[in-house]
């Protein structure tokens, strides 16, 4: 058995629960001073006090780690992104930076579409080896579990493909990768001013082979104007539903479809994006126990207005954040970015962005029973920072502050 000591640690953030935090509920994270952890293999075993520890275990069982000077959190839980994706949109950034918007370049065929063209081009190597590196840099903000979208095939082939490298990923990368089938993300070429047929063959002929292959727990829907619209969607969750997927949606970004509503309705296990989301939309979510994923880097890099996240909040919703890291409107992967905007610009407090990056983050993906807190049977999944408190965080505007992960029990130095 493999035992790991983390003592002395100033600020003990442990997040502790087993379900979402909602309202109020997201400032409590449990803080503890002059803490202390001890891991079992890839386990927590004890968290306490360094005082109660000394009384309990012989240190000489296992590595010690000093954590004097540090403060000590949960591995943040990246609950959305699209990190496997073939070739980059660096000239539609361009385009948008001379004032293009994200819309204008998705109708005249670039956007999701130029990626699709791309990750069917690429051999499944390829992305296994793109996902390798990506990851990598993941771990490195203190990512220790993400979840991982397909939706750049929209076809059969291509969308298993996309699931089955993150599959293997999974396997073989320290860091854990939740799948989730997004088979409506656009309208393939194929079935240009298709739509309805388009849903009809992702729900008939590609979401069954997910399923039988066990290559998603959720399903996911790019509900937008010129995209899919609210009646398309519901037809999708139904069949989803049925099949035995959770359910998540993209939902009231660019304009208010009702997409929150919908998720509500549907019991979805989050509604992601909500810069547009109607008032009834808000306590729709509060009252359904829908997580509200808000995604700041992709508001920043879309010149967008933010989510009102405060509003959510004080409506009583549970609210996560994640990256949305994907190659057109959100091409950055930094949780410290989304830290900073989330604490400048969404008015949101430190503990509420821990919150909603660990325990909050695990129940968008079904996670809250093993990951999202420090606590004795839950998953050795911890960040060591480089200073003291959790004041640090925000402060460091952009700054990855992670000293060292504690991944499954096992340390990575930064
Ligand atoms: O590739 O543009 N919004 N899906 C929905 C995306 C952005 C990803 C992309
Ligand atoms: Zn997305």
């Amino acid at each position: 058995m493999r035992k790991l000591i983390l003592k002395n640690i100033d600020e003990l953030v442990t997040c502790r629960g087993y379900a979402p935090k909602s309202g109020k509920d997201m400032m409590e994270i449990d803080i503890i001073k002059d803490g202390c952890i001890l891991t079992c293999d890839d386990r927590i075993e004890f968290v306490g006090t360094t005082i109660e520890a000394a009384f309990k275990y012989d240190f000489n069982i296992g590595e010690v780690i000093d954590c004097t000077g540090s403060a000590v959190i949960p591995g943040f839980v990246d609950s959305h992104t699209h990190f496997i994706f073939g070739g980059y949109r660096a000239d539609e950034f361009a385009l948008r930076l001379q004032g293009a918007s994200y819309m204008d370049i998705m109708k005249i065929g670039g956007g999701i579409l130029n990626t699709v063209r791309k990750t069917r081009a690429a051999a499944k190597e390829e992305l296994i080896a793109l996902g390798n590196e990506r990851l990598d840099s993941m771990l490195h903000f203190g990512v220790t579990t993400v979840e991982g979208k397909s939706g750049y095939g929209l076809d059969l082939e291509t969308e298993i493909k996309q699931l089955e490298v993150m599959k293997y990923l999974n396997d073989t990368h320290m860091v854990d990768v939740v799948s989730t089938f997004l088979g409506p993300h656009s309208i393939a070429d194929e079935y240009k001013g298709r739509a309805d047929e388009f849903i009809d063959y992702i729900i008939n002929d590609v979401m069954p082979v997910v399923k039988e292959k066990k290559l998603a727990e959720f399903a996911d829907i790019f509900c937008e104007k010129g995209v899919f619209d609210i009646e398309q969607s519901k037809t999708y969750f139904k069949a989803a539903g049925d099949m035995g997927f959770s359910l998540k949606i993209h939902a009231d970004e660019i304009v208010q479809l009702g997409g929150a509503e919908l998720a509500a309705e549907m019991g979805a296990k989050s509604a992601d994006h909500l810069l547009n989301v109607s008032e009834k939309g808000i306590d729709d979510m509060a009252e359904k126990g829908t997580i509200a994923t808000l995604l700041p880097a992709t508001a920043f890099s879309l010149k967008e207005k933010y989510a009102n996240a405060r509003h959510m909040i004080d409506r009583g919703c549970a609210v996560a954040l994640a990256t949305d890291y994907n190659p057109g409107s959100c091409p950055t992967n930094s949780i410290p970015l989304v830290i900073a905007l989330a604490a400048l610009y969404m008015n949101m407090r430190i503990e509420e962005i821990i919150t909603a990056l660990t325990i909050n983050g695990a129940a968008a993906i079904g996670r809250e029973n093993e990951i999202g807190s420090i606590q004795a049977g839950k998953k050795a999944d911890i960040l060591i920072l480089k200073y003291p408190s959790i004041n640090y965080l925000p402060y460091n505007i952009g700054i990855n502050i992670v000293k060292s992960v504690i991944k499954n029990g096992q340390i990575i130095n930064n």
